[in-house]
């Protein structure tokens, strides 16, 4: 018996500086009409959704970073993106920069949080592998200092029994590394979802724009069909006060095709009526983990984090 839960990828062009979060919310809210008129009942919207991409840009003064942040979830800003949602019974996938004020001090995370369709906020996420630099690059064309702003997360990549299926999240960066997807697989994960904001340039290597693209699908085909899962990667696209970010958002099958991918760089819904049992076989067969495993022979991937060559003679 097939088990659909009708899923759209909510690509999000690009936001300003000047830009105000009400005005992203209202084309947030307008991508959620149009994806519930299209009968879906889950949204993954974007990586940092309500803000500029702002990691590009080198801040010293803190308080000018945190104009970036979200202090509570929902805000005064995000309220009616959250009303609407739950008047019609979608659930939605968004990423923000996270104030935390936790343990007695104050916590930056990329974070994403799932929503179910009564609106509920029933997971949260912190982005664990995070990209790029601490220091000032003036060298380079433009910055990338998630290392700077953001903490490293702290929650781990936990999965949730929600909208009809086992859930799980991951943002950006994470979509490159194995490990974010096998986590989640060994925690049943039928779906995993992840928003980016991905620079159309390398600032470390001279790379062309149709390797970057190839390297996107890649991560999130291969994961796909490695662990049996539906992977719904969404974008922030196009030129954000000229920096450019690519598009590409798509919906990957258990079987790692790709059967939905947005054609534009701006605001742009894809949809694809997901089949949340269609990984069963893979899972049974090639993939069966319970038969197929050999963890005796993993012990590096928890033990060791970078490379180690045997020494020469
Ligand atoms: N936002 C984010 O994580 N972006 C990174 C850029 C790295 S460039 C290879 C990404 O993995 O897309």
């Amino acid at each position: 018996m097939p088990r659909y839960l009708k899923t759209a990828a909510a690509q999000l062009g690009p936001i300003h500086l000047a830009d105000s979060r009400a005005s992203v919310v209202a084309r947030l809210i307008d991508m959620l009409r149009d994806a519930h008129a299209s009968g879906c009942r889950f949204v993954v919207f974007t990586e940092l959704a309500l803000t500029t991409f702002f990691p590009r840009y080198w801040m010293e003064d803190q308080a000018e970073v945190d104009r970036f942040f979200e202090a509570s979830m929902p805000g005064p800003d995000t309220r009616p993106l959250f009303d609407e949602a739950k008047r019609l019974g979608v659930g939605f996938y968004l990423g923000y920069a996270e104030l935390a004020e936790e343990d007695g001090g104050t916590h930056r995370y990329n974070t994403s949080i799932l929503v179910d369709q009564d609106g509920g906020i029933v997971g949260k996420y912190r982005k664990v592998h995070l990209p790029g630099h601490v220091d000032h690059l003036p060298e380079a064309p433009f910055q990338h200092l998630e290392k700077r702003y953001f903490e490293v997360g702290n929650l781990g990549f936990p999965v949730w029994r929600t909208m009809g299926g086992v859930l799980g999240m991951c943002i950006c960066n994470d979509r490159r590394w194995p490990e974010t997807f096998r986590v989640m697989a060994l925690q049943g994960a039928e779906m995993v979802v992840l928003g980016y904001n991905t620079p159309t340039t390398n600032i470390y290597h001279d790379e062309p724009l149709h390797l970057r693209m190839f390297h996107h699908r890649l991560s999130m085909q291969a994961a796909a069909y490695q662990n049996g899962m539906w992977v719904v990667g969404t974008a922030k696209a196009g030129k954000e006060d000229g920096h450019g970010l690519y598009g590409g958002s798509c919906i990957v099958a258990p079987t790692g095709e790709i059967v939905a991918q947005a054609l534009t760089e701006d605001d742009e819904v894809i949809v694809f009526d997901c089949d949340l049992d269609l990984g069963d076989y893979i899972r049974r067969t090639v993939f069966n983990f319970d038969k197929h495993r050999r963890i005796e022979a993993y012990g590096l991937i928890t033990e060791r984090t970078g490379v180690i060559p045997p020494p020469t003679r």
